[in-house]
């Protein structure tokens, strides 16, 4: 019983949202790793990234925010990193120094280049500030810049999966990217003919399916 509460007591907690592809990234890695984990919801709709008790987490407000007992981490590539440490078992980054290159540079121009220009306080800006009409534009604009840049750097190092024929630490950030590319800003894939057979190779690895925003406790049901 001691022991079983302990177990609880260390288990992982996620503070996420079920649309957030940051939070994605971080379930697609905890589920590869095969690391149990509790779901917390941050509903960002409802402002409650905001909350005095949110922001002791995280004072920027976003998510994800992964506790591991007494440590407490609030941005995906940390959080990353640092399971991959922890949890060297299943590995995500490849031992190659090149390849394990690659797999941040391409993690990096989602998490620097692409999603922080569609991010929900970016589009609340520009359809306040600017104009609501730009808010579409602007946001496939710096998604298919990102999107092509990524082809281009893959296009001679791709197998099965982004960096090579193993899921890696980019297919884990690829993957929301390109579904929230296409389910959420409707983006013209046919350009990126690379992304689309990731995305095929995606939907049929059930640790990538259960990390999708559809399937989060939290999402509205269908
Ligand atoms: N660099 C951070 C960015 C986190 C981030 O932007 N999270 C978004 C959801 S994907 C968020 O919480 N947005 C809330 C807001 O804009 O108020 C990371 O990679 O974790």
């Amino acid at each position: 019983m001691a022991h079983q509460q302990a177990q609880h007591q260390n288990k992982l907690k996620l503070y996420s949202y079920w649309r957030s592809s940051c939070s994605c990234r971080i379930r697609i890695a905890l589920n590869l790793k095969r690391l149990d984990y509790e779901y917390i919801p941050v509903n960002l709709l409802k402002g409650e990234q905001f909350s005095p008790e949110f922001q002791k987490l995280n004072p920027i407000g976003y998510v994800p925010v992964l506790v591991d007992g007494d440590v407490v981490i609030s941005d995906s590539l940390a959080i990353f990193l640092y399971l991959e440490e922890k949890y060297p078992e299943i590995p995500l980054l490849p031992s190659d120094l090149a390849k394990k290159a690659l797999n941040i540079q391409a993690a990096n121009i989602v998490c620097s280049s692409i999603q922080p220009l569609q991010n929900l306080a970016v589009l609340k800006y520009i359809e306040e500030k600017v104009s609501p009409d730009e808010k579409v534009p602007w946001v496939k604009f710096h998604i298919e810049k990102g999107f092509g840049a990524v082809e281009k750097l893959l296009k001679d190092h791709a197998g099965k999966y982004a960096t090579g024929d193993e899921v890696a630490m980019a297919d884990a950030f690829l993957a929301p990217q390109i579904h929230a590319g296409i389910k959420r800003f409707n983006v013209e894939m046919s350009k990126f003919p690379l992304l689309i057979r990731l995305n095929e190779a995606y939907s049929e690895l059930p640790e990538f399916l259960k990390a999708m925003p559809e399937n989060q406790p939290d999402a509205p049901s269908a």
